[in-house]
């Protein structure tokens, strides 16, 4: 096992790897911005190292300040968290240069999973379901050509896009060219790489996604789907496992197809295969996300698994404990992210200071945070400031019990989302569970 591990992260996540990490026996390393010296992940990390200014540019997500502050505090390995460096496959090829296991799958996985045209590729060629469409579009002859076998509506997406940019919706063959202009237009300067492919636009969808743990050794376990689809402009609000609109054979097919998504690649360490499911229950591949997510804890609570945990023991070169058979589905869990954002004003973040911060208890309910009190919230980052997260033997249970813990739940002095998501969560769209991506459309 490695004795000493460096978190290239802030926030919750950091502090929820900074746990695991202790609960385990190893010595953790903080990395930190200059507005971050205050944060709870400094003073929770057993050192921690200065590594730049407060943008996220010239601190968290600089490499070579990384690398540095694991080389010379002699930390073995890096854990990412999500967002950042976490999904950057050169970050992963130069912590190998420099003999640091980058917990995570290898730089190529990274790669080949980033480029969503040869993602698609890789899927269909092993069987899994992807979205009707075509591969990148080189010729403005080849564009009308594809549109019109596709049919409209359409997307045009990004081959380095992913999370919802680089996104253009075409309802009819006049507006295409000038979508696919703008389309490589938008590409090229967000990701520096202007390739777009199409698809055929699938309308009323669920976004839902399996969770994946697999260890160097072929192992392969699934572990269970979350329900994401209640988002507003991409930004998760609620997640849940499971999802409401999965039946046990539905369950059995995309289990079936994310093991196979893991299996193509030789999938080492936690990964989700992103499914759009339609409302005559078809699913189809969207995406793999390379790296823990936000919203595995709803994933822990239902398995009884320590994502983290197992993320840092495969990446050490263990075994995985158990089988598939051993992997036991129990009860509902539900989780609110908090964002330190203002509703009554179109969600604009607010960054302060936490006056008052009372957290929820009470059995089965967890609070993700790295608040305190007087926590300044820097304006810097994201504007995640918790997770709530519940689990109970039924969904009626677990929406009743989040419904008390939002209730409970104190933070004074910054704005945030927790009134709104209880508000939603009383609605009946979300009571019945049959809720699409679209379903704040508007809001
Ligand atoms: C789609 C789609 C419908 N049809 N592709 C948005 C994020 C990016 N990962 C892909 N996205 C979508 N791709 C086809 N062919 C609908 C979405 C989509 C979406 C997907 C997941 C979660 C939220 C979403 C919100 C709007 C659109």
């Amino acid at each position: 096992m490695f004795p000493k591990i460096l978190i290239a992260n802030r926030g919750e996540i950091a502090v929820r790897v900074i746990r695991s990490c202790k609960e385990m026996g190893i010595s953790t390393v903080a990395v930190f911005s200059e507005a971050d010296r205050d944060a709870l992940h400094v003073s929770l990390a057993d050192e921690s190292v200065c590594i730049g200014a407060a943008p996220a540019s010239q601190s968290y997500l600089s490499m070579p300040s990384v690398l540095s502050a694991a080389i010379v505090t002699g930390a073995q390995a890096i854990h990412p968290g999500y967002g950042l460096l976490s999904e950057n496959a050169r970050f992963a090829e130069l912590c190998e240069r420099c003999k640091i296991k980058f917990i995570g799958p290898t730089a190529d996985v990274i790669r080949r999973m980033g480029d969503k045209d040869e993602a698609k590729r890789t899927m269909r060629a092993a069987g899994v379901p992807v979205v009707p469409g075509c591969d990148l579009v080189k010729s403005v002859e080849q564009l009308k050509e594809e549109g019109a076998r596709i049919g409209y509506p359409l997307l045009i997406k990004a081959r380095s896009g992913g999370g919802g940019r680089g996104i253009r919706r075409v309802d009819a063959p006049e507006e295409l060219e000038n979508a696919f202009f703008s389309a490589r237009a938008e590409a090229e300067s967000a990701f520096g790489d202007g390739a777009v492919y199409m698809e055929k636009l699938l309308e009323n969808v669920k976004h839902i996604e399996v969770q994946l743990l697999c260890d160097a050794h072929g192992n392969v376990v699934v572990l269970g789907e979350r329900e994401c689809s209640m988002q507003r402009l991409h930004q998760k609000l609620i997640e849940e496992s499971p999802s409401p609109a999965v039946d046990a054979s539905l369950r059995a097919e995309m289990f079936e197809a994310a093991y196979r998504a893991a299996k193509a690649v030789n999938y080492e360490g936690v990964g989700t295969v992103e499914f759009l499911l339609t409302q005559d229950k078809k699913f189809y591949f969207m995406e793999m996300n390379t790296r823990l997510q936000v919203e595995h804890p709803v994933t822990e609570m239902v398995t009884g698994i320590d994502l983290v945990k197992w993320q840092i023991r495969v990446a050490a070169g263990l075994e995985l404990s158990f089988a598939q058979k051993d992997v036991n589905l129990s009860g509902h869990a539900i989780e609110c992210r908090i964002n330190a954002e203002n509703p009554a004003e179109n969600f604009r973040p607010c960054a302060g200071k936490v006056k008052l911060l009372h957290v929820p208890g009470g059995p089965w309910v967890r609070f993700d945070t790295a608040l305190y009190q007087d926590y300044v919230i820097p304006p810097f980052y994201d504007s995640m400031i918790a997770k709530l997260i519940v689990h109970a033997p039924t969904r009626a249970e677990a929406i009743r019990k989040m419904q008390a813990a939002l209730c409970e739940m104190v933070i004074e002095g910054v704005e945030h989302t927790g009134f709104m998501q209880s508000d939603l969560i009383a609605e009946r769209g979300f009571q019945e569970g049959s809720y699409t991506t679209e379903y704040l459309n508007g809001r």
